[in-house]
């Protein structure tokens, strides 16, 4: 299999060999490799390689068309010393494409590897927290000016918590895989919360709060710190960036951030939801954030990490019971570990506010 990608990437124009090729990162939607390449001079340059997960995106060409424009324009900014952000380039083939088609294994693009830098699956600490605030806020600043209609849609109704838990009330009915009699309380504890889907998405229809052009994927290690500095250098992952809004992103940002435990733990007493740090990223996003937000997105931000955590666990649980077709599995089980740990972090989240 890797052979025939290292096949198909010999489409790019990079007069280099490609000597090494190793999977990177944890994400859960396409598959990711580290390139290091030789150049005739013996000098190295690291690429980022990814298939493309053609389940979640059928349609790679809008996916790569809005990814070329809103990456390219991020890009730019940063190569005119606009940003202190870094932002990863797409290499082209020979072709002038931005990916490569591999034989019966899909598409793969490239990207440049930001230097130095590395990702973590759990915010370790405050300064973490703080640095990941201000860098979304970066990237919001940045994202802000543009026109939300240059952007497309890639994934339809993505973060409307109503539309995800029609798909659960669904995934239940049909019950494919006989799993939903074991998940009776999870389902009935999501249900009974219908009613948080109403602040956010309902602002954004009747137009309270504006549709922006947000990043919409903001989990930590979507992140990327400097290994000099561990100042956060970057943000990657733009398949869904797209018109959203930037509460989600907050509110994603700190549902992700605010447990240190695995994001598939089983020991669901090892769920503590930590309220310094939701505090930290608030503080340290608005600090910027205050110049371009409306005054309803800045209400909205307190209740947006429940509203993502019960979306995000709606949708761990509905894809446990259609049988783990969206999100990557490496064991049985592992999306409703998934779902029960989004869902204990709803619980405590209430709790708090209490
Ligand atoms: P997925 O959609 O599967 O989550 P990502 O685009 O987030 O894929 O990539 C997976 C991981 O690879 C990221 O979490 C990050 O650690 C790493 N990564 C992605 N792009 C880059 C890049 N340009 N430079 C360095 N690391 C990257
Ligand atoms: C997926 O692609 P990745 O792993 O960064 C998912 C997010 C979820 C996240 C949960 C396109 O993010 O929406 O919040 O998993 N991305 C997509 O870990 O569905
Ligand atoms: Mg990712």
């Amino acid at each position: 299999m890797l052979d025939k990608i290292k096949e198909a990437l010999k489409e790019l124009e990079i007069r280099a060999e490609l000597e090494r090729l190793e999977p990177y990162g944890s994400g859960h939607i396409n598959r990711t490799f580290k390139g290091c390449w030789r150049f005739n001079d013996g000098s190295k340059r690291l690429l980022i390689h990814q298939q493309i997960n053609t389940y979640v995106f059928p349609d790679v060409e809008l996916l790569m068309s809005n990814m070329e424009f809103l990456l390219g324009h991020l890009a730019d900014l940063s190569h005119r010393n606009e940003t202190e952000l870094k932002f990863p380039s797409l290499l082209r083939t020979r072709r002038g494409k931005s990916y490569v088609t591999v034989a019966d294994q899909g598409f793969v693009r490239t990207l440049d590897f930001i230097p130095d830098s590395l990702s973590f699956d759990e915010c370790l600490d405050l300064d973490m927290a703080a640095e990941m605030g201000r860098a979304l806020a970066e990237l919001h600043r940045l994202l802000s000016p543009l026109q939300v209609s240059l952007s497309k849609v890639i994934l339809p109704n993505f973060h409307d918590l109503s539309y995800r838990i029609k798909n659960l009330n669904e995934a239940v009915l049909r019950d494919t895989k006989g799993r939903a009699a074991g998940v009776a309380q999870e389902i009935r504890f999501i249900q009974e919360r219908s009613w948080i889907a109403r602040d956010i998405t309902e602002a954004l229809v009747e137009g309270s709060i504006p549709l922006r052009i947000a990043h919409n994927d903001l989990k930590v290690n979507n992140f990327l710190f400097s290994t000099k500095t561990s100042q956060a250098i970057s943000i990657v992952d733009y398949d869904i960036c797209m018109p959203g809004s930037f509460v989600y992103d907050v509110g994603d940002l700190v549902r992700s951030a605010s447990i240190k435990c695995a994001e598939d733990e089983t020991e669901l007493l090892k769920v503590k939801v930590n309220k310094e740090t939701s505090q930290t990223i608030f503080k340290a996003y608005l600090q910027k954030a205050s110049q371009f937000l409306t005054r309803r997105e800045r209400e909205l931000i307190p209740i947006s990490a429940v509203y993502m955590a019960l979306s995000l666990g709606s949708r761990f649980l509905t894809d446990y019971l259609n049988g783990d077709l969206y999100f990557k599995t490496s064991r049985e089980g592992q999306n409703l570990d998934r779902a029960r740990v989004q869902l204990a972090i709803v619980a405590q989240m209430e709790s708090q506010t209490n």
